[in-house]
C-alpha cells in the first residue's frame, strides 16, 4: 500500500527580534551603560558580563538580576521597581536613537525572506521579549514606513506574564495567527528563544548570533550562521540546506514534514 506523503504548506513564519532580525544586543548593551552613566551609577556591563546577563530575558528583569547578583543591598529599597522602570526608560530612549540612526542593519536574508513570505501570503509574526516600541522602530527604520503592518501579530515584552524561555509569547503569537503549529515555523537566535518555541510545539530554525555562539541548540530543525543571500551563502552547522545557498520558502516547507 503506498503511503501518500502530502507536502505541508507553510501558513505562518514567526521571527524573534534581537539577534535574529538584526544584531541589536551590542546596541542594547551600550544603551544600558549610557543609562547607568546618565543616572550617576557606577555600573558598567562589559561584553563578558553582558553575555552572562543575557541568560535573563527582558531589560528590566536583567537589571533586577544584576542587582540581586552584584548589589543585593539595594534590593531592600521599596521604591526599587519604580527606579528600575525609570532607568529602563532612559535606556530605551537611547536604544531608539541607535535604531533610528540606521546604523543597525538587518541580518543577511531577513529582508529577502520577509518579502518572499509577504508575497506568498504566508502570515508573519513577531515574538520577542524586547520592548514593543523597539520592534516598531526597528521594522519601520529597516524595512520602510508601514512595514510593521506586514506582521499579523507583534508579540513583545510584557504582552505575556512570563518571558522566554517560557513558551507564553509563542503560544500568544500562534493564537493571534490562529495558526496550526504543524504549519508554522520560528526563526530564532538563542537558547532561551529555542526553548520557548519548542515548548510551544513549534519547529525552529536557528540563525546563530554574536552572543549565542556557545548556546545549546538541541531540538532545532536547522542551525545556520544566517539566512543567506544569493551572493552570501548560508552555512548549516546542524541539519541540511540541501542544495540551497539560502533559506527560502521551499526549504522552510521541507522542514515541516
Ligand atoms: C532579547 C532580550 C531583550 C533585549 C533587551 O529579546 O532578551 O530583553 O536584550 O531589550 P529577543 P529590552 O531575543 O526575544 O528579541 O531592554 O527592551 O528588554
Ligand atoms: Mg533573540
Amino acid at each position: 500500500m503506498q503511503i501518500l506523503q502530502f507536502d505541508l504548506k507553510l501558513a505562518a513564519l514567526i521571527f524573534d527580534v534581537d539577534g535574529t532580525i538584526a544584531e541589536t544586543e551590542e546596541a542594547h548593551r551600550q544603551s544600558f551603560n549610557h543609562a547607568f552613566r546618565q543616572e550617576g551609577l557606577n555600573w558598567y556591563w562589559s561584553t563578558e558580563l553582558y553575555n552572562e546577563l543575557l541568560a535573563v530575558t527582558g531589560g528590566q528583569e536583567r537589571i533586577r538580576h544584576y542587582l540581586d547578583r552584584y548589589s543585593p543591598e539595594l534590593n531592600a529599597s521599596d521604591c526599587l521597581p519604580e527606579f528600575i522602570e525609570s532607568l529602563h526608560q532612559v535606556k530605551t530612549r537611547k536604544f531608539h536613537e541607535a535604531l533610528s540612526s540606521g546604523k543597525i542593519p538587518l541580518r543577511p536574508g531577513v529582508k529577502r525572506l520577509i518579502q518572499e513570505m509577504h508575497g506568498a501570503d504566508v502570515r508573519l509574526g513577531i515574538a520577542t521579549t524586547t520592548t514593543h516600541s523597539n520592534v516598531i522602530t526597528l521594522l519601520e527604520t529597516s524595512l520602510g514606513p508601514g512595514a510593521s503592518g506586514w506582521f499579523d501579530v507583534i508579540a513583545a515584552g510584557d504582552v505575556v506574564p512570563r518571558k522566554k524561555p517560557a513558551p507564553d509569547v509563542y503560544h500568544y503569537a500562534l493564537q493571534e495567527l490562529s495558526g496550526d503549529p504543524d504549519t508554522c515555523l520560528v526563526i530564532e537566535d538563542s537558547q532561551n528563544g529555542l526553548r520557548s518555541a519548542l515548548d510551544a510545539g513549534l519547529k525552529t530554525v536557528i540563525t546563530v548570533s554574536q552572543y549565542t555562539r556557545t548556546h545549546d541548540f538541541s531540538g532545532a530543525s536547522l542551525v545556520v550562521d544566517h539566512l543567506g543571500e544569493s551572493d552570501t551563502p548560508a552555512t548549516a552547522s546542524k541539519g541540511s540546506l540541501n542544495t540551497n545557498r539560502f533559506i527560502d520558502l521551499s526549504l522552510l516547507e521541507s522542514l515541516l514534514t
